[in-house]
């Protein structure tokens, strides 16, 4: 992994860590005021180093560090994992109101789905860390989604990487048929949510 972003994993992991950590202090925060915590569980990566070429090859970039860098904005990625969709919501505002981290893409994907059935709101942030008075921009992709979203999205990651799949349409099918009925199963939990609150 070094051998490909060089010093910069420095600058990659800085940015997951810096991030966290924000979202680490609210969610406590929330605790201690006895509010709702919206977030279930976050898990972050670095790209590895073959995800990240494929990707820049694939956007028809050369395989350079500048371009993994500054053309592919998710060399650092986290992942917040929500119960409900009012908390996908809850966590986009929160985020938001960072006044450190500048929106450079934000892309909803619960309300307008891939055409595979892909649910997830995504945000691309853009951090200035400062390395001892060296001020460096870095990316940073969020995706935040339901836990029904992210079942679903584990398995359709899995199929799209799997080589010699005997039945490719039926299993699109199927899985674009389950990411409806899980899109109803989370408007219904929301529904019945919301009714245990009134
Ligand atoms: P990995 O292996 O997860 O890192 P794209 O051109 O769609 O590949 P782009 O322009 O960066 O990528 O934007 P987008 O659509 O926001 O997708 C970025 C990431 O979102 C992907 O990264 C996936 O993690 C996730 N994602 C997007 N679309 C899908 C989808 O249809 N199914 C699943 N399971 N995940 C998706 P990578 O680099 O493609 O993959």
């Amino acid at each position: 992994m070094e051998s490909f972003y060089k010093e910069s994993i420095v600058l990659l992991e800085g940015a997951i860590a810096n991030i966290t950590a924000k979202l680490d202090i609210i969610r406590k925060y929330k605790i201690v005021k006895n509010d709702k915590d919206p977030i279930e569980y976050i898990t972050s990566r670095v790209k590895s180093e073959e995800s990240m070429k494929e990707k820049l090859v694939r956007k028809g970039f050369d395989v350079t560090l500048e371009n993994a860098l500054t053309k592919v904005y998710d060399a650092a990625g986290i992942r917040i994992i929500c119960a409900y969709i009012d908390d996908v919501y809850e966590v986009v505002k929160m985020l938001k109101g960072y006044h450190d981290l500048k929106v450079v893409m934000e892309k909803d994907y619960i309300k307008n789905p891939k055409p595979n059935g892909y649910r997830s709101y995504h945000i691309i942030f853009e951090l200035q860390l400062d390395l001892a008075g060296e001020i460096k921009p870095v990316y940073v992709e969020i995706q935040i989604r339901t836990i029904a979203m992210d079942f679903w999205s584990s398995l359709e990651h899995e199929m799209k990487y799997k080589k010699n799949i005997k039945n490719p349409e039926l299993i699109a099918e199927e899985l674009k048929r389950c990411a409806s009925e899980i899109a109803t199963t989370d408007l219904n939990m929301q529904t019945i949510k919301n009714m245990l609150n009134e």
